[in-house]
């Protein structure tokens, strides 16, 4: 009760927290516009390691200032895949005890870090599409980044499966992945507004990869 009968009823804090929830309904609401995305083989099974994308149909967000990084850790690449930002900086630190010279070849990016021993300086992905990661040292180290033209992507597990969260509205739907053959799947046009799932089928044949030797302190550039 209020020392002073005059003054109006101040709201308690019950009755704001009741004003409130209207707006944090809006704000759940703006955070549940999710894609779950399934993505397999032509076989039906699960694709781990794909890369979906939602491209925004007006201007995507500039990237937010990632530290992504690709290690190499026990003669080979730590991860297999990534996904990052068309604009991101990437660095490649290694985590072994022998060197390692990673290069690309691939046509959205192009470069090498020579006998790369410890920090590598960063390398900056500026055009989108994918890249083929090597080692000149380690024939068999394998690993991919693919550049995406949108802050919202995701690599799906074992199970095939990936989540993004955006904002609603236009979007281009497409998956990737680094052993697809042919022609990818044409892109889902869609509009996103709460939850919606999208199924891609790909196209893939996983090659058989180089075997990794047991480690040789004399061979491999130690
Ligand atoms: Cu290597």
């Amino acid at each position: 009760m209020s020392i002073f009968p005059d003054a109006p009823p101040r709201p308690t804090l019950r009755r704001a927290a009741l004003l409130l929830l209207p707006a944090l309904l809006a704000a759940a609401g703006a955070r549940a516009d999710t894609v779950s995305f399934k993505v397999t083989d032509q076989g039906g099974r699960p694709l781990i390691d794909a890369v979906v994308l939602a491209v925004p149909a007006k201007p995507a967000p500039p990237p937010r200032a990632a530290r992504v990084a690709i290690e190499q850790k026990d003669r080979d690449f730590l991860p297999f895949v990534t996904a990052v930002q068309v604009g991101t900086a990437v660095t490649f630190p290694n985590k072994d005890p022998m060197l390692h010279h990673v290069y690309s070849f691939s046509p959205a990016k192009v470069f090498e870090i020579k006998l790369n021993a410890t920090e590598s300086p960063s390398v900056l992905f500026d055009k989108p599409g994918p890249v083929a990661l090597g080692c000149n040292i380690h024939d068999w180290m394998e690993a991919y980044i693919y550049v995406a033209p949108t802050p919202y992507f995701a690599r799906t597990d074992a199970q095939g499966n990936a989540r993004l969260t955006v904002p609603a509205g236009a979007y281009s739907l497409e998956a990737w992945h680094p052993y697809q053959t042919g022609a990818p799947p044409p892109a889902a046009q869609v509009s996103v507004a709460g939850s919606r799932s999208q199924a891609f089928t790909l196209p893939v044949s996983v090659p058989q990869r180089k075997p990794k030797p047991p480690h040789d302190p004399k061979q491999y550039g130690g």
